[in-house]
Parts: C-alpha cells; sequence; structure tokens
C-alpha cells in the first residue's frame, strides 16, 4: 500500500525534499506555517528559482501527489526540514525544530517514522527531540523510530543531489536506521550509510566546518598576500597541483544558511576544543571589511559605486547572510552612492533598492562584482566601459573570463596594485 508521508517545513529543503518523495511512490503531504505558501502551493505556483522544481511541483500537484496544509496530518512517515537559525550569540535557535515536532504530537501513531533533516548540534536527537516526542506517551525506538537524516544538497543543483549524493542515516537505534534507511533507498542512488543520531549530527556539521575551514585559509591567504605583494591565485593553482593539496576558492566572505552557521553548532558544544574552527568563522567574517578597504583605495567620498550580485553565491536568488548584502549595507552607510544590479534576486526579496544593469553601471566610478553569476562572466566590456564613468573593475570572485583590456581589472592576484598609479601586468588578467 502507499505511504503516507509529511514534510514539515516547505522551505529550500522542505519543498524540493516533497517532491522528490512524491515522485517515488510517496502520497506526500507538506506542512507549512505560511498560509499563503499553502495555497499557492496548492495552485501549483512555486516562488524558487532552484532549477526544475517549479515544472516538477505543477505536475505533481496536478497528479494529486502532493498537496499542502497548515498543520500536520496523521502519517506514516514524518520528515522535518525546518530552518535551524542562529541566535545572535551565534549559539543554535532549535525554536522551529521543537515547534515542528511538538505539532506531530496529536497526529503521532504507533509505528510511526520521523526523520528530522535540518542541521542540529550534536546530541539534539537524543537529549531534545526525542523527549518532545516521548511527552505523547509512545516509546522513541519501539513505538516511533526516530532518526536524524541530515540534508547534504548544495542550492542550485538541490534536485540532481537529492538522487545522486550519500545519505547519512542516524538512527536513536539500530531498528531506527533500518526503518529510515529504506525510505531514502526508494530513490537515493548514492550509498546509504547508516549510523548513529551522533555520528550523523556531527558528520553533517564537520562537512561544512570542512569548507569553512578551507575558505578561511584562502582568504587568510589573500590577506596575507596583499600584505607581501604576492598573486595568492596563482599560489593557490599551483598548491593544488600537489596531489594531497586542495586549498578552496577566496572570495567575499560566506554566506548561505550553512558554512556561515552551522561551525558555530560545534563550537557551542565545545568553545575550549573548537580553536580553529573559531579562528576561520572570524577570517571569513572579517572578510566585507576587507573588501570595503581594498575599494577604498580606489574609491572617494561621495564616488558611484556599481554593485554586481546581491545573492551568497553564483547563479542563485538566495541572499541568506550574503556577504554582498553585508558590503552593500556598509557602503549605503557612508556617503557613497551605490547602485546595485542582481539578475536572480526579486526585488520584493531585499530591503536594498535594486537598479537595471543599465542604471547600475551607469556613470560609475568602480564597479565592484561580488557574486559569481555566469551572466557577468560574459560581460560585454566595450558596453561596460561606454556606461561608466571611469572603467575600473574590482572582481572579489575571480569570475572574469573575457577581460579584454577595455577596463582597470583586478581581481584577487593583483590587489597590491590597486590605487596605485602605474599599471603592472600580473598574473592571468591585464590591468
Ligand atoms: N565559497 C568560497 N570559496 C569556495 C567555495 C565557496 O568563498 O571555494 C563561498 C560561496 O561563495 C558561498 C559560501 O562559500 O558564499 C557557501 O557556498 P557553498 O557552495 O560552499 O555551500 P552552500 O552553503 O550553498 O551549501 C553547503 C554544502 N556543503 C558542502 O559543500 C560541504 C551543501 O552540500 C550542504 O547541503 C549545505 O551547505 C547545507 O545545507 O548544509
Amino acid at each position: 500500500m502507499q505511504k503516507k508521508l509529511c514534510v514539515i517545513g516547505l522551505g529550500y529543503i522542505g519543498l524540493p525534499n516533497a517532491a522528490v518523495f512524491a515522485e517515488n511512490g510517496f502520497n506526500v503531504v507538506g506542512v507549512d506555517i505560511d498560509q499563503t505558501l499553502v495555497e499557492q502551493l496548492n495552485n501549483g505556483i512555486v516562488h524558487t528559482e532552484e532549477a526544475g522544481l517549479a515544472d516538477m511541483v505543477e505536475r505533481l500537484v496536478k497528479e494529486d501527489k502532493l498537496s499542502a496544509v497548515t498543520s500536520p496530518v496523521e502519517a506514516d512517515i514524518f520528515v522535518v526540514a525546518v530552518p535551524t537559525p542562529h541566535n545572535v550569540n551565534y549559539t543554535a535557535n532549535l525554536e522551529y525544530v521543537e515547534d515542528a515536532i511538538q505539532s506531530l504530537l496529536p497526529v503521532l501513531q504507533k509505528g510511526n517514522t520521523i526523520i528530522v533533516e535540518s542541521t542540529v548540534p550534536p546530541r539534539t536527537t537524543r537529549d531534545i527531540i526525542a523527549p518532545i516526542i516521548e511527552k505523547s506517551g509512545l516509546k522513541v525506538g519501539e513505538d516511533i523510530y526516530l532518526a536524524h537524516c541530515p540534508e547534504r544538497v548544495v542550492p542550485g543543483k538541490i534536485l540532481t543531489e537529492l538522487y545522486e549524493n550519500s545519505r547519512t542515516i542516524g538512527g536513536i537505534n539500530e531498528v531506527s536506521s533500518k526503518k529510515a534507511a529504506d525510505i531514502y533507498r526508494t530513490f537515493v542512488r548514492g550509498k546509504v550509510m547508516m549510523t548513529t543520531a551522533e555520528s550523523a549530527e556531527m558528520s553533517k556539521l564537520m562537512e561544512n566546518t570542512y569548507r569553512g575551514v578551507n575558505i578561511a585559509l584562502a582568504n587568510e591567504l589573500t590577506k596575507i598576500a596583499e600584505h607581501l605583494k604576492i598573486d595568492p591565485l596563482e599560489v593557490i593553482s599551483l598548491a593544488n597541483e600537489h596531489p594531497r593539496v586542495n586549498i578552496h576558492q577566496p572570495g567575499p566572505g560566506v554566506g548561505g544558511h550553512c558554512i556561515p552557521v552551522d561551525p558555530y553548532f560545534i563550537i557551542e558544544k565545545d568553545p575550549i576544543h573548537a580553536k580553529l574552527i573559531s579562528s576561520a568563522m572570524d577570517i571569513n567574517q572579517s572578510m566585507p571589511d576587507f573588501v570595503i578597504d581594498q575599494l577604498k583605495k580606489v574609491v572617494r567620498e561621495e564616488d558611484k559605486i556599481a554593485l554586481f550580485g546581491l545573492a551568497y553565491k553564483g547563479n542563485i536568488d538566495d541572499v541568506r547572510d550574503s556577504p554582498a548584502m553585508k558590503i552593500a549595507d556598509k557602503l549605503l552607510d557612508g556617503s557613497f552612492n551605490v547602485s546595485i544590479y542582481d539578475p536572480f534576486v526579486r526585488p520584493d526579496k531585499v530591503s536594498l533598492k535594486l537598479s537595471t544593469f543599465e542604471q547600475t553601471l551607469f556613470d560609475a566610478d568602480v564597479l565592484l562584482i561580488l557574486t559569481d553569476h555566469d551572466e557577468f562572466k560574459q560581460l560585454d566590456w566595450k558596453r561596460v566601459k561606454k556606461l561608466m564613468k571611469t572603467p575600473t573593475v574590482i572582481d572579489t570572485k575571480n569570475c572574469i573570463q573575457n577581460n579584454t583590456g577595455e577596463i582597470n581589472y583586478y581581481n584577487y592576484s593583483n590587489l597590491y596594485n590597486l590605487g596605485r598609479k602605474s599599471s603592472i601586468t600580473k598574473g592571468k588578467q591585464q590591468v
């Protein structure tokens, strides 16, 4: 018989998950506290730019395989995919997770499986989530199966990665792991790895911490290289020719809901030992100020700065924790004339004013590139030069591929030349 599956939270992770479960034989009901989102979804309307998702949801709703409601209904399986934001002091705010679990209690039945995909600090499943479930009178691990199966998909490729990525299934006990693993095995083409809830929680956090620490290393190298007048991008590409080295790419900082947040969930649990992780987070957080310091070498007060890109990374519409937002806010607080263009971000999703391509570049003194959208990689430099007052570009993502020498181009290779009179050829790009 077809199993009924309830997904709690229809955001960036919950909705694609709901769609994939529905596509793979489950009768899916999505739950979200946002009434408008629920109504729109029941009409087949989706407002995220995630590749392929809108068409898939529209079809599944039409086929009656997916619907949405505002509070949980009885089901065989519950998948919790709500956000875990951080508090002001960077500890995990588990309010949404706790509320979601609490909301299941009235509909829970013996034999149900609860899967938590939301990222949580180590020990949360056993010490916080299981006790809430047991308030129902049902015993976790015997009457109710509970597992933490952290989401690992990357925005921009969510649907592909839901199928292709390996999954870590951390049951509260073995039978819980097996029940949850059987559900993912219906569509996951990667490995389905069974472990404990604690190892699943910690491995998820370490995946994002690994990336955050390695990006911090690249960012720190950039600062050192600027000081010592060395090209850090060339250094990275040379070092990465070593078979066991993989230095990541520097940038204007680290954004998104995961890499700037998750490592703090480890720090909060053991601040005494999480020294390297703490420093890495500080370095990444300092990058927006570093970018502004570089920019100030070439701009004066009242100058017009054109900002390209608000999203936290290329070809997506997500601005959560975006370093570009931080840079834009800080520049707008100063006495600069700032104009912003982002082809992906919808103007109603941000408090900052967005302008068109032409409006942003018109009469600008400097173009600051903060996101590596494909559109920016292929800019028509003749057109850019014509619109700008002074054709100076600072590319913090090293994403420009067709620089024709029409403009004064700076990326992290040659930051130490910024604001100097002489023009020097350095690295791969012409200045
Ligand atoms: N970034 C750099 N340098 C790099 C790589 C990335 O500065 O070399 C920046 C990006 O520009 C961006 C930020 O890091 O601002 C994060 O981007 P990302 O693509 O590294 O990661 P997310 O946050 O979109 O997704 C990550 C993924 N985790 C890993 O790759 C280990 C994804 O698989 C997780 O599911 C997701 O976090 C999550 O939800 O936890």
